[in-house]
């Protein structure tokens, strides 16, 4: 669980990645397409795009990414219980295992990734108070596949 302390550390941080969840999301799912060309197999949609500037302004991948950042915020704004964290995250997990069927594997490249532009945009800093986060949330994503 999180301290206090973490969870306002945790909060700022995201809060400069969520100000432009749109672009920041998209930024995060192109870097995903990218350097793992295989987690676009996942997307029917996306499989035809080949360039990152294609993706970039793909009203579909660009959906898609808010998708994503708002769910974590939703995460993000439940970090001072444990219950409600777990009660939105295994769901979605859920949904991931048996719906969408995607390899828990790719929790991880993604939520380094989130970290990775967060240190480039924010500094190391942000990304460190943000790491518990991500942590917990892939922990949580690959519970509800057991
Ligand atoms: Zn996911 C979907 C979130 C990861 C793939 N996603 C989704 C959604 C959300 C999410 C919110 C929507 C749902 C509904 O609608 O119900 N994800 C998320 C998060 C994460 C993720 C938060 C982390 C952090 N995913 C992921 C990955 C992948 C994915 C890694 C792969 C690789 N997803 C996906 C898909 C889908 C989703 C495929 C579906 C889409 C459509 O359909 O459009």
């Amino acid at each position: 669980s999180f301290s206090e302390a973490e969870v306002q550390s945790a909060r700022g941080a995201w809060e400069k990645m969520y100000v432009d969840a749109e672009d920041n999301g998209t930024a995060v799912l192109v870097r995903m397409f990218t350097e793992h060309p295989d987690t676009k197999s996942y997307f029917t949609h996306f499989a035809g795009m080949d360039t990152a500037e294609e993706m970039k302004q793909s009203a579909q991948v660009r959906g898609h990414g808010k998708k994503v950042f708002t769910a974590i915020n939703d995460m993000v704004q439940h970090l001072d219980n444990t219950e409600a964290f777990v009660g939105i995250v295994n769901p979605l997990g859920k949904k991931h295992a048996t719906q969408l069927k995607i390899d828990p594997k790719n929790f991880k490249i993604i939520c380094d990734i989130i970290l990775q532009v967060m240190e480039e945009k924010f500094g190391g800093d942000c990304k460190a108070s943000f790491e518990k986060v991500t942590n917990e949330i892939c922990t949580q994503l690959n519970n509800a596949y057991k």
